[in-house]
Parts: structure tokens; sequence; C-alpha cells
């Protein structure tokens, strides 16, 4: 491996301050695959599974205060304050030093430093980007091995340049009070301490893939995002690429993978998965916008996960794959709530505690999680690692809304698709520490991952569009929302495609839509519902716009506008005052 003298010379830094026993260099080979998974079965940290029935497959159980990512702790250190904005919290990045630095003293004395070289993004892809993670979690580096590229193949990309993100991770005490997880985008750092879950202490997925990358994209004309990257090939044989972002725990994953249900399949429709969680898109020399999954793997939500929802997620966690926080059964299988097999009569619980279907709490966490490697996923796209990625025909923003919004509509030009997205809502779920179920607006999916003011960023996607002879049609689905019973009025996972294919329709000019106050909704027939058992009344249902519910929604826009003040482009007022006099008027018609 080819050690740039920077990362050779922070590495010994960082180690006088932790003084850690050793530091190991990871090159990301099998031989130190093997000895890392050997060390962890020895501490405790990984449980081997049963290996003939899940080759490669391993148990981890987190401390049970460190189950979700940590919002409240999760801070941006930019020299202003205003630079961060009102959706970050903020901390001055002199205090920042002082007072966390503070926790790194000595804190890896007893344990190894390990070194993970890590490259986001494919090889060879000039938009990849080298970071460097110091951790002192063998549980890290064994994830890292698998969302990442990791090892040489990183350090290759620098060739001998030092173009690198510091990323600084120690599990310290995993006390809830010692928990930081700082962001400097001004610097190209990243300092994590007192977690060592996911998003938490997996510091090349939201904390450089999505909010020091989108302070990147920023800077140099290109946006980095929470969504999943599909292709849907039609029976013509074309495939038309589709990005989706939806908050944590409302349905990338299952997207990304989707099945076609057997009326489609026989058709010829097929679903080819690009990314799960995170793109990177810029717009190309030809006018259209092209997107990359920067990642490698898959941390996925486990629960609710099985052959009838996700099967191809299913294959893919089947072997080579680290699952965290699920329920162990006696035979050395793994168990989860959602899952095909009934309840077992006899468990181990996410804790390690005795569990039957009678105790009172689930068995695993709602936010257990599987690491899986992407090429497993039987659905991978041939394009998946493709270095230029690939060209965009729509975006769809989706969210967990009980109430207000329709199944799907679509924007009526890029700037409403703007507005339609920074004023996007969803109900709060397990994903991260707090209360499930909240509605809070959380616009473009990404409010707990953009690195910068969200209301400059909301100016940086106009200015995008800007670029864009091609621009991708934008589109806003909600598969979330319930019928008097309480119950969901639309099938999901695979019967989704029947969306997906009148958004397909939409960009290629065909698909019927009636123009309301809030963009193009269907019309009931213009989704096919051959083979599922939707009646009439339950499509009305499920694409009704309610204007008293949308007087509601524009009143609670301006209040969440206004805590951004000036920095709100002019361009996305328009959009809002536009809606509001649209509403107003089919308010007026109506009495
Ligand atoms: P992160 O990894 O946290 O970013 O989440 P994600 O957006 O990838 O969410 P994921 O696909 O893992 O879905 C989370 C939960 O939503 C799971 O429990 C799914 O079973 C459920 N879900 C996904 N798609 C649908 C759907 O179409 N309908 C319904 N009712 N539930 C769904
Ligand atoms: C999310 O919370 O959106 C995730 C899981 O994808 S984590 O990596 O923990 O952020
Ligand atoms: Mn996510």
């Amino acid at each position: 491996m080819q050690i740039p003298e920077s990362a050779r010379r922070w590495v010994e830094e960082i180690a006088a301050i932790t003084t850690p026993d050793h530091v190991v260099w990871c090159d990301g080979s099998a031989e130190e695959h093997a000895r890392l998974t050997a060390e962890a079965v020895k501490t405790g940290v990984l449980i081997p599974l049963n290996q003939e029935r899940m080759p490669g497959c391993y148990l981890h159980r987190s401390h049970p205060n460190d189950v979700a990512r940590s919002e409240h702790l999760t801070f941006i250190c930019t020299a202003t304050k205003d630079a961060a904005g009102p959706n970050n919290n903020w901390m001055d990045p002199g205090e920042a030093r002082t007072k966390v630095g503070a926790l790194y003293t000595g804190v890896m004395k007893g344990r190894p430093l390990y070194v993970v070289p890590f490259l986001m993004g494919p090889p060879g892809s000039p938009f990849s980007k080298v970071g460097i993670e110091i951790t002192d979690s063998v549980y890290v580096v064994l994830n890292m091995r698998i969302m990442t590229r990791m090892g040489a193949v990183a350090l290759d990309h620098l060739k001998g340049r030092d173009h690198f993100i510091r990323c600084l991770h120690s599990l310290g005490e995993l006390d809830p009070e010692k928990r930081f997880i700082l962001h400097f985008p001004e610097d190209n750092e990243i300092w994590s301490i007192g977690s060592g879950y996911g998003g938490n202490a997996l510091l090349g997925k939201k904390c450089l893939a999505l909010r020091i990358a989108s302070w990147l994209g920023k800077q140099e004309g290109w946006l980095a995002e929470h969504m999943l990257i599909l292709g849907v090939q039609t029976p013509a044989g074309d495939t038309h690429y589709v990005t989706g972002a939806f908050p944590s725990a409302c349905g990338k994953t299952n997207l990304a993978m989707l099945v076609p249900p057997p009326e489609l399949a026989e058709a010829g429709y097929k679903v080819w998965t690009v990314g799960d969680d995170i793109a990177w898109l810029r717009p190309g020399a030809d006018g259209r916008l092209w997107a990359l999954n920067p990642e490698a793997g898959f941390f996925g939500v486990v629960p609710g996960t099985s052959m009838k929802t996700n099967p191809n997620a299913m294959r893919a966690i089947a072997t080579n794959t680290i699952y965290t926080n699920v329920a162990l059964r006696s035979d050395g299988t793994v168990w989860w709530e959602g899952h095909d097999d009934p309840s077992p009569d006899d468990a181990l619980d996410w804790q390690g505690r005795p569990w039957s279907p009678t105790s009172a709490e689930p068995a695993a966490h709602p936010n257990a999680r599987f690491t899986a490697p992407a090429a497993q996923c039987p659905s991978i796209s041939p394009l998946w690692a493709d270095p230029n990625g690939v060209p965009i025909d729509a975006m769809i923003f989706g969210a967990r809304r009980q109430r207000v919004v329709p199944l799907v509509y679509q924007a009526t030009t890029w700037q409403h698709g703007v507005f339609l997205a920074a004023t996007l809502a969803s109900e709060t779920t397990a994903a991260a520490a707090g209360k499930v179920g909240v509605l809070r607006r959380d616009p473009m999916a990404m409010l707990p991952f953009c690195g910068y003011n969200m209301a400059d960023y909301w100016g940086h996607w106009l200015e995008i569009g800007a670029h864009l002879s091609k621009a991708p049609k934008i589109f806003r689905v909600n598969w979330f929302r319930t019928g008097g019973n309480g119950k969901f009025l639309w099938p999901g996972f695979g019967e989704n495609l029947r969306v997906l294919q009148w958004v397909i329709d939409r960009c290629s000019g065909k698909g019927e839509a009636e123009r309301t106050f809030i963009g193009y909704v269907p019309t009931r027939r213009a989704i096919d519902r051959q083979g599922i058992d939707v009646p009439d009344t339950v499509m009305d249902q499920l694409l009704h716009v309610d204007r008293i519910d949308w007087l509601d929604a524009v009143e609670s826009q301006q209040l969440f506008f206004e805590k951004f003040g000036a920095h709100v482009p002019g361009a996305i007022m328009e959009e809002h005052e536009a809606l509001a006099r649209r509403v107003a008027e089919a308010l007026q018609n109506f009495e």
C-alpha cells in the first residue's frame, strides 16, 4: 500500500493522543478479514451464526443505549452558525476541538487503533472520494469492509496525493453523556466518539457521503442525496433510471430491490438495483442528471424484511452478512418481527435475554440492521459500479404520511419540484433516537444529513436545475396513507411498480393526469390495478386532494420557512405563495 506521508503523520499524531496498544493499517485483504473476524469472535464482539445455514454470517449486539443515530449529539462545526443553518446543531470549531478533543486523551489505552482507508464511489471514477477512518472498533472495521471499498484500493485512488477526508472514531466509554458526532466541513474532518452504531460510527456513510459530501457538492457543483437509485426495464427493453429520497426507515431499500408482481413480470418488467441509501448526482455534458451509488454494501432495516416483502434482500443477506440487534434462535439462525418463520418458542432477544412469543418486548430491536455486500443482491444492476453512474429520468420523494398526501403526484416544473421536495414531511421512525410517529418537516429526506444551511441547499438545487437541459421529472409518492380503520390503503412493496409505471409514462409524455392545485395527480384508471384488489373507492381515497388539509399544510410551511429567514430562495417563496393562492381559489370554488 502506498501510504501518503500526510496520512502517516496524522495517524502518529492521533496515536500519541489516544495511546492505543498498537496500530493496525488495514489493507482490505481476505487474510486480514479472516484475522479480524476471529479477533471479533474471541472478544465477543461477533457471535458466529450457524455456518452451514448462513455461511459467513455473524451477530453483533450493540450496547442497549446505542441502537440508532443520535441526531441531538450530531453537530456541524463551521466558523459561523449561519453556515450550518437552523437545520443543524452547531458548535464553534475551536470550542469543539477543545471540549470534545479532551475526550480522546488516552481513550484507546489497551485497545488496537485500526486505520481504515476507504473509497466512496467506484474505483477509477473521477467522482469518487477517499476517506481514512481511525477507529478502535473492530466491528466498525468489519462493517466498513462491506459498506465501502476498503484498504489498498482506496490509497491507490489517491495516486500519491493527500486529498482525503480525516475521520476519527472511538467507542470512548459508550456513554451518551460523552457522545458526539462532529463535522468540520471547512477542514474536511469528522470526529465521532461514544457510539459504535451505524450512522454514528461508520463514518463513510452519513457523515462523509452525505454531510461532508453535500458541502463539497455545493462548492463543486453536484448533489449528495439520501436517495436510492433503481432502473425499471420495460417490456420494450429500455431501462429508465429513477432516484427516490425517503427519510430513514421509510422504504428506500425495499423500493430499490423491488420484485415485479407476477402480471408485470410476465409482461416483461424488471427492476435493477443501483443503490439503496445514498446517491451522488451531477449534471452531465449531455444536459442530463447522472447518479452514482458511493457505497459498496447495504446497511438495511431488518424488521419487516421477508420473502413476501423483499425477497432480493433476503437472498442478499443469506451469506457474508453482519446482523446487528436481531434475535438468536437455538439452532444458531436469526429471527425478527416480520420474518417468514413463525415466532420461535425460545430464542434470545437482541440483548441476549431469553425471549418467547409471550414476552412483552419485541425480539429484535425495531432498528436492527443487516450489513451485506451489494454484489450479493440478485437484482444488482450491471451498471451499479459504473464510474459515470446512470442517467436519471425521474426523481421521487416519499415519506410516511397517514393523511393529506396522495399516493403519487407530479410537480409541474423543476422549480415546483424543488419546492415540493423542500416541504417534504414525515412521521419519525426508530432509525433515530427519540419519539416515533411524530410528524416533522424533512426536506429532501435530508434534514439529519445536510451539512450546511438547508435554505442555501434549496438554492443549490435550483442552481443545478439551471445546468440541466433534460432535467429529471419530479414526483411525490406516499405508500403510507391510511383509511378509517388505520390500515394502509395501498398494498405497497412489489405493487409500487404500478406507481413507477405511471411515473415512467409521464416522463415519456404519456400517463393520464388531472392538474390539481398541488400538481398532476393520476386519474383513477391511470394506475394499473389488474391483479390487485384495490377497488375504485379506495383508489379515490388514495388520490384524494383535500382543500382544508392543504390550507393547514400551507400555514405550517409558512412557519417552517420563517425559521430560515432571508436564506430562503425567492423562487421557493414564489412557489409557496402560488400554492397558497391556488388553495384559496380551490376553497372559493368549493363554497
Ligand atoms: P434507511 O436505511 O433507514 O435509510 O431506511 P429505508 O428508507 O431504506 O427503509 P426500508 O426500505 O428499510 O423500509 C423501512 C420499513 O418500511 C420496513 O419495515 C419496511 O417493511 C417498510 N416498508 C417499506 N416499503 C413499504 C411499502 O411499500 N409499504 C409499507 N406499508 N411498508 C413499507
Ligand atoms: C438511516 O438512518 O437513514 C440509515 C441507517 O440509513 S444509518 O447508517 O445508521 O444512518
Ligand atoms: Mn438512510
